[in-house]
């Protein structure tokens, strides 16, 4: 099968259906499909910061309704189930621009919305294995937790990445650079960690263009290994973006 997967959309719905016309999907009753009989995956974080959320989120519900939805959550995904569920969530980060979205909607769409997306995270695999050579997953994996039981480590590298423990004078966590050391045969495409154009590093390749900073909302097309990407309709913030060493 030929997949297209798509980076972090956190929010930006018209950039999301731009990429998805560029790609060549066409909508039917409010479905993408692909003359070639191609599949969207997508590395999570569909959610928090940009300014249409709940319209992402319902074309993924649509999607998944119809069985053709690979998406692997990201810890935006995993948060705003924490919210939903009840308990109590930091609203920070643009959750919060995701739940006053959801506020505004009348009490029955509210309960309603919130039962969907519920049912919608705990339907989600944490890491989609698409192909014996391509994995989806949201912030990374190493080549030993490929087809592991899943433990809580193997859940927060998934959703979060490889965690130093470390923090910058700024706040922000040092992230290390699992890709560097990874050995594995089978592409891992993943997001969480902006970067100004795709990052390729041993059969790795990172899409978050930080379409939400104002950089773009890319795909990576496999198995021919094909950037696309479309320009961001927000204001660009240099300091998001992040420069491996
Ligand atoms: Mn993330």
């Amino acid at each position: 099968m030929k997949y297209d997967v798509i980076g972090d959309i956190h929010g930006c719905f018209e950039e999301l259906i731009d990429l998805i016309a560029q790609l060549g999907y066409r909508f039917h009753n409010g479905i993408p499909l692909h003359p070639d009989g191609r599949h969207l995956a997508f590395v999570g974080d569909a959610m928090d910061r940009g300014p249409d959320s709940l319209a992402v989120l319902r074309l993924l519900f649509k999607m998944q309704d119809e069985n053709i939805l690979y998406y692997s959550p990201g810890n935006h995904c995993n948060k705003l189930y924490r919210f939903f569920k009840g308990n109590r969530v930091e609203l920070l980060h643009g959750l919060e621009i995701t739940v006053g979205q959801w506020r505004q909607l009348d009490n029955a769409d509210q309960k309603k919305f919130r039962d969907r997306y519920i049912r919608f995270y705990e339907e989600l695999p944490l890491y989609h294995q698409l192909s014996h050579d391509l994995i989806v997953v949201h912030a990374g994996l190493r080549h030993d937790m490929i087809g592991k039981t899943l433990n809580r480590h193997i859940i927060t590298f998934a959703l979060y990445g490889e965690i130093t423990g470390n923090y910058h004078p700024d706040g922000r966590p040092v992230r290390g650079n699992w890709a560097r050391s990874y050995k594995g045969k089978q592409w891992i495409v993943y997001g969480h960690t902006p970067v100004k154009k795709a990052y390729f590093k041993n059969n790795t390749v990172n899409i978050d263009t930080g379409c939400v900073f104002g950089g773009a909302l890319s795909a990576v097309r496999f198995p021919e290994v094909q950037l696309f990407s479309v320009e961001s309709k927000q204001p660009y913030q240099e300091d998001r973006f992040h420069q491996y060493d």
